[in-house]
């Protein structure tokens, strides 16, 4: 898959893909990410990318020249088939449903935006799909964008390491995760539940089983509704 992220502040996204599943997936070649700044496609001495926003108000909105050519150079560079998703507040909110549609295409770029905003005629013009990451007020698209991208890198078959399988995750989709333990078996007057130390794999299964449908049921009783993925 390959991702092209249309941003003002690339070292940001450069800095996270060297690290950890991303880092790997990219090294496997599984996954390729670039970067294109609208402030290389300015053509004023000030490298202007913001401007006031008609009708007045605060802060600023992406003007729409530089933004444009940005995602046309980076559109530019990806297979047929592939889609231009603008990370803004008034998205479809991200979850794995739509990541497994994601997952389908060969490219993406991803435009992430500062300011308040981006000027809406480039949205029209040049945007297929807008995306959230959830309904809390952050600064720019950046971290968002790292966020899609990290979510879609460890769904690559081949990113995760040995250890840990995407058959193995999927096994519990839809459900919390149940409890963790490890060395030692006593920590502050805690022991680790006898059952994960009996050795018994269909007792520990059903253990775990029941413990994940509880804690979903207790603490996210939303995602028993159905509509997941
Ligand atoms: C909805 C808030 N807007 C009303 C004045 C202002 C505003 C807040 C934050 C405008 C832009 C931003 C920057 N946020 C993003 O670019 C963003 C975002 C987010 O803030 N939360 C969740 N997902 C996303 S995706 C992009």
């Amino acid at each position: 898959m390959r991702i092209e992220v249309v941003t003002l502040f690339p070292e940001m996204i450069e800095a996270v893909m060297r690290h950890g599943v991303t880092g790997r997936a990219v090294t496997r070649g599984l996954l390729t990410v670039s970067t294109e700044n609208p402030r290389a496609h300015t053509s004023d001495v000030h490298q202007t990318v913001d401007d006031r926003p008609y009708g007045g108000g605060p802060g600023m909105v992406m003007k729409p020249e530089p933004l444009y050519a940005a995602i046309a150079a980076a559109a530019a560079r990806l297979p047929a088939g592939s889609r231009r998703i603008a990370l803004t507040p008034q998205g479809r909110v991200l979850n794995q449903a739509l990541l497994q549609e994601l997952q389908q295409l060969p490219g993406l770029v991803l435009v992430a935006g500062r300011y308040e905003g981006i000027d809406e005629r480039v949205i029209e013009s040049a945007i297929d799909m807008e995306i959230s990451i959830g309904d809390y007020v952050l600064s720019g698209g950046e971290l968002p964008a790292l966020v899609v991208i990290d979510a879609l890198a460890r769904r690559l078959p081949g990113a995760l390491g040995d250890a840990r399988s995407n058959v193995e995750e999927s096994f519990n989709e839809g459900l919390l995760d149940w409890p963790h333990y490890t060395r030692p078996e006593e920590f502050m007057g805690r022991r680790v539940p006898a059952v994960l130390l009996s050795g018994d794999h269909a007792a520990i299964a059903r253990w775990r089983r029941e413990q994940a449908l509880e804690r979903t049921r207790e603490r996210r009783p939303d995602l028993l509704k159905f509509g997941g993925s």
